[in-house]
Formats: C-alpha cells, sequence, structure tokens
C-alpha cells in the first residue's frame, strides 16, 4: 500500500491497466515492457508480445490521446526473424526508441534471446511499418539498452547493462561511443549497482531512454532487489551532464516508483514495474511500463517536479556505493 507521506512524483492513471493481452486482436500469453514515441499527431507504443510458446515479438499500437482507443496492428509488426538473424533465436524483448531527427529516424534498441544469452540488436524504421534490422550491437549478457538522439563530438552514445559471471561486481550501466552505430567502444561503467541493502544494489539497467532536459539527461533506472521472497523491480532517477554524458551530475538515494498495485505485484513476475518508454509533451510526461510482466500501465508525471526533487534529493558519494 502507498504511503501517503510520500507524494507520488508518477501518478498512476485511472484507466490502469491500460493494455491486456485481451486487447490483442490474436492470442498471447502477455503484453508489457513497451517502446513509446510520438509518431505524427498519435502516440506509439511497440508492444512487447510473448505468445503462448513462451517467445516474444513486437507490434505496434497508436492512439490519439495515448491513454485508451489503441488501434493494434492485427498481425506482430516485428518477429524474431532467426533464419536471417540467428540471435533472435528465442525472441525480441523489450524495445526501446529514439528518435533520431538528424537521421529522419527512430533507432529501436532491443533485447534479442539468443543461444549465448540475451544481447543487444539494432534496427531502425522510418514508419514502424519496415524495420531494417543492423543487427547485434553488443554480445551477451547484455539488455536494457537505448541510445542518445544527438551525436557527443561526433560520437554516437548508448546506454547498456552488461552482466559478467564473475562473482560480486555486480550488473551496472555503462555508456560506449560509436562514429557510425555498428562499431562501438570506449565502454566504460556510468552508474554503478550499490551493494548491500540498498533497493538498487547489485543490478540496475536503464528503463526509457535518456530524456533530455534544460538541466541534463535525466534517467530512469531500475534496480533489482534481491529477497527471501523473490526480487522487487523499482525505478530511480539520475542526471548526466548534457554535454559530457559519462558525467554523473546526480542520483537520489530513494527510489521514486514502486510495485503497489495489483496489476504490478502479481503477474507472470511479481513485483514488476518496468517502464521502456515515456514521451514527454512540455512538462508532462507519460510514462509506459509493464506490469508484473503481464500487462502495460500508464503513469504521468511533470518533468520540473521530477527535476526539482532529484535537486534536492540528490546525492553522489561513491562511498556509500
Ligand atoms: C528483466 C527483463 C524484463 C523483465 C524483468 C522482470 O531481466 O527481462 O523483460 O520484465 O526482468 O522479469
Amino acid at each position: 500500500m502507498s504511503d501517503a507521506r510520500f507524494r507520488e512524483l508518477f501518478r498512476r492513471h485511472p484507466a490502469n491497466p491500460i493494455l491486456q493481452t485481451r486487447d490483442l486482436p490474436y492470442p498471447a500469453n502477455s503484453v508489457f515492457n513497451a517502446g513509446a514515441t510520438r509518431c505524427g499527431e498519435e502516440t506509439l507504443l511497440l508492444l512487447r508480445v510473448e505468445d503462448r510458446r513462451g517467445m516474444s515479438h513486437l507490434t505496434v499500437a497508436r492512439s490519439r490521446n495515448g491513454v485508451d482507443g489503441w488501434a493494434i496492428d492485427p498481425h506482430p509488426t516485428l518477429l524474431p526473424d532467426p533464419e536471417h538473424h540467428p540471435e533472435e533465436l528465442w525472441g525480441i524483448e523489450d524495445p526501446r526508441l529514439t528518435r533520431i531527427e538528424e537521421l529522419d529516424l527512430w533507432a529501436v534498441l532491443y533485447t534479442s534471446y539468443s543461444r549465448g544469452g540475451p544481447l543487444v540488436s539494432l534496427a531502425t524504421t522510418r514508419d514502424f511499418r519496415t524495420f531494417e534490422r543492423k543487427g547485434v550491437v553488443m554480445p551477451p549478457e547484455d539488455k536494457d539498452a537505448a541510445l542518445f538522439p544527438v551525436r557527443f563530438r561526433g560520437r554516437w552514445a548508448m546506454l547498456h547493462r552488461p552482466v559478467t559471471a564473475f562473482a560480486g561486481v555486480g550488473a551496472h550501466i555503462w555508456i560506449s561511443f560509436s562514429p557510425d552505430m555498428k562499431h562501438w567502444g570506449d565502454h566504460q561503467i556510468l552508474i554503478p549497482a550499490r551493494q548491500g541493502g540498498w533497493w538498487d544494489a547489485n543490478k540496475i539497467g536503464l528503463s526509457p531512454p535518456p530524456l533530455a532536459t534544460e538541466r541534463g539527461w535525466l534517467i530512469l533506472y531500475h534496480g533489482v532487489r534481491q529477497t527471501a521472497g523473490g526480487c522487487i523491480y523499482r525505478l530511480g532517477l539520475a542526471l548526466l551532464d548534457l554535454e559530457e554524458p559519462t558525467r554523473v551530475t546526480a542520483r537520489a538515494d530513494e527510489w521514486v516508483f514502486a510495485p503497489e498495485e495489483p496489476y504490478e505485484v502479481t503477474g507472470d513476475v511479481d513485483k514488476v514495474v518496468f517502464p521502456c518508454g515515456w514521451v514527454v509533451e512540455g512538462d508532462a510526461v507519460r510514462l509506459y511500463y509493464g506490469g508484473a510482466d503481464k500487462c502495460i500501465a500508464l503513469a504521468t508525471a511533470s518533468v520540473r517536479e521530477l527535476l526539482d526533487w532529484l535537486e534536492a534529493h540528490k546525492h553522489w558519494d561513491r562511498r556509500v556505493c
């Protein structure tokens, strides 16, 4: 149950959950973790749909108001293509959409579930009808990736979350750079998972793509807390320097959003809120998130309130990480 003494920065929409499997034009196990963008006059979601074999694909949904009246493609929009892309053998998941004005296209980073583990793939599209696959951009195990919409000193930048089997080091958010979106280097840890009892100890990952604001790149990330009763996925805020995104200028200690409602607490994976996209108009943020790996829900926020709260609660002391 939520605590009235914390004024929610992200306010759940009364229509939640806004999309469930029964809203799809074809049978599926679940619909969750959607990428989001504005496309013309509409809000476009790239839904992750898990079929009744356990494999995921991506399907487009469009709505005028971003809340209801969704027009959903009658068939899967982007299916895994293991014949030409063996890395997509067990499905494609969790897309993050970045509108790149310079190239007049969207970049879609998604998780391909390969025989070698989850990895990061890139596709581009101009219309969300046809997609050009660019293939693997980060080897396994890696996921939770998104591109920045602009270059930094001529290079593209990506946030992502590699995982290593090396015990005890944790899974952190990394930043990498590329001259062409294909060849990536200058990898470095950007936001480390904390340790011990923290809500974001041991394993964190980027949620929606970084959001440009006047005070810096706003980052919403998930922290995975291991408990005796299973994992809890919660969300926290950080800020990166606008010109130099390798510089973390703020990170809050407390989480800002956590599973509380029944559709977040109970599902295929309990206690999960997992956003892959947000849409911003002026000061208004619409955050689209998966609830318990089963449905899609919406929460709204104000960019100014998020930044003010982060300013008031920022803490960046590596000694307590
Ligand atoms: C993460 C991702 C998400 C999923 C979450 C909770 O590792 O695979 O797709 O929502 O786990 O199961």
